[in-house]
């Protein structure tokens, strides 16, 4: 039986990426066998519940205000409107509700009350529910757990190399202390990354050395191709081919090997198989409905239609760990505590972050 390992190291980790690919897939498909039913998927549906107007700078991200895309921003969505996207998602099969908000970290008030009250409405209705909404301090994880949460997504996005050519207003360990932040209650965590953004085949194994060395390592991972949208730094960078996908999915599968490991952005460029190949490879998870935040997603249909040709099942909700209680805003034994935490800002220039801000200007001039 393979043991879960703490201590990969780059090197180890870039000898699996590079095996031939037989060879990979083989290992891959037989760690994957030995810790999860390779029939099923865990379907998650994403819910941008406060989209665009950043104040970050990730190079990747059209939702950051900065840079000229052309999304359309919303204020904080009502509870009402994420419990009935949640009932749609549930009814096409989904088992997850992922929110996520364009924020740079969590605020304590009304509207961090407001999303308290979002996380009790869908763990009632008996789904997992997953929030993405930035940094969190230990309080606001509580907070979180206390109402229901079970998952929190925070991505390390690639290597803590790689992330100074990505990001500037933030650091890398704001990312690893929200992780052990989260770690603190009983909610899982959800991190992973991106490919595609110009980084080199050791950042991915740096991104990998990173999360596999987390104990314990992350119970979900989500694997990004970069959805390169028009006004970000990063508009221009080419499509990360199929082979990168199955690849960084397999070393995902074969030094994380419990986790559940999720296909996620960049699917629509992705033929079914493709996608065959990486769920062969260990992947067990995806995102399902027409959008992901912003960019588009496979349609709910065309999913369960591949499903059916691939004999997979969607996974039920709650397998490995057991619905978290709901205790109510009124019996709630944590306050708020109106922190003003001192997250960094390395503001650093990326020379293609301030490109994009600028060309945008002269755009606008015109
Ligand atoms: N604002 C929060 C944060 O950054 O942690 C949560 C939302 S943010 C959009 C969640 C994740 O989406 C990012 O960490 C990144 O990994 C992923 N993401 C954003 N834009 C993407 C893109 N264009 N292609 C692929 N993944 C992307
Ligand atoms: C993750 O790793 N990928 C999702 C989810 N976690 C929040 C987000 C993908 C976003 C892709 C770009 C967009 O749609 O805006
Ligand atoms: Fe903001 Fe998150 Fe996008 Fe970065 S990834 S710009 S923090 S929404």
């Amino acid at each position: 039986m393979n043991q879960t390992r703490h201590n990969w190291t780059k090197e180890e980790i870039l000898a699996i990426y590079n095996k031939p690919l037989m060879e990979l897939l083989y290992e891959a498909a037989t760690v994957h066998r030995q810790f999860h039913d390779p029939n099923t998927v865990q379907v998650s549906t994403l819910l941008s519940i406060k989209t665009g107007g950043c104040p970050e700078d990730c190079g990747y991200c059209p939702q950051a205000a900065r840079y000229h895309t052309h999304i359309e921003g919303n204020d904080l969505m009502s509870v009402q409107q994420v419990k009935a996207q949640a009932l749609r998602a549930k009814s096409s099969g989904s088992s997850r509700v992922c929110m996520g908000a364009a924020w740079r970290n969590v605020k304590d008030g009304p509207e961090f009350d407001q999303v308290l009250e979002m996380v009790r409405t869908i763990n009632k209705l008996d789904m997992e529910v997953c929030c993405t909404l930035g940094m969190v301090t230990e309080n606001q994880a509580k907070r979180l757990a206390e109402a229901g949460l079970y998952a929190y997504n925070h991505n390390l996005d690639t290597s803590e190399e790689y992330y100074k050519e990505v990001i500037s207003t933030r650091g890398y360990e704001d990312r690893l202390q929200t992780i052990e932040n989260v770690r603190k209650t009983n909610v899982t965590v959800c991190s992973g990354g991106i490919i595609g953004m110009g980084e080199n085949v050791e950042d991915r194994a740096g991104m990998l050395v990173a999360l596999s060395t987390l104990n314990p390592q992350p119970e979900s991972v989500p694997i990004n191709a970069l959805v390169a949208v028009e006004g970000t730094p990063m508009e221009d960078e080419k499509p990360v081919e199929i082979w990168e996908m199955i690849r960084m999915v397999a070393t995902t599968r074969i030094v994380m090997p419990q986790t559940q490991v999720r296909l996620s952005a960049g699917r629509t460029e992705m033929t079914r198989e493709g996608q065959a190949m990486c769920f062969f490879a260990g992947a067990n998870s995806i995102f399902a409905g027409d959008k992901l935040l912003t960019t588009p997603n496979p349609d709910v249909n065309e999913d369960m239609e591949m499903f059916k040709q691939l004999g997979l099942t969607p996974q039920k909700p709650f397998i490995k760990i057991s619905q978290p209680q709901t205790v109510e805003a009124a019996d709630s034994q944590y306050a708020s505590l109106g922190e003003k935490p001192k997250w960094s800002r390395p503001g650093h220039a990326i020379d293609r972050n301030e490109a994009a801000k600028e060309k945008g200007k002269v755009v606008s001039k015109s």
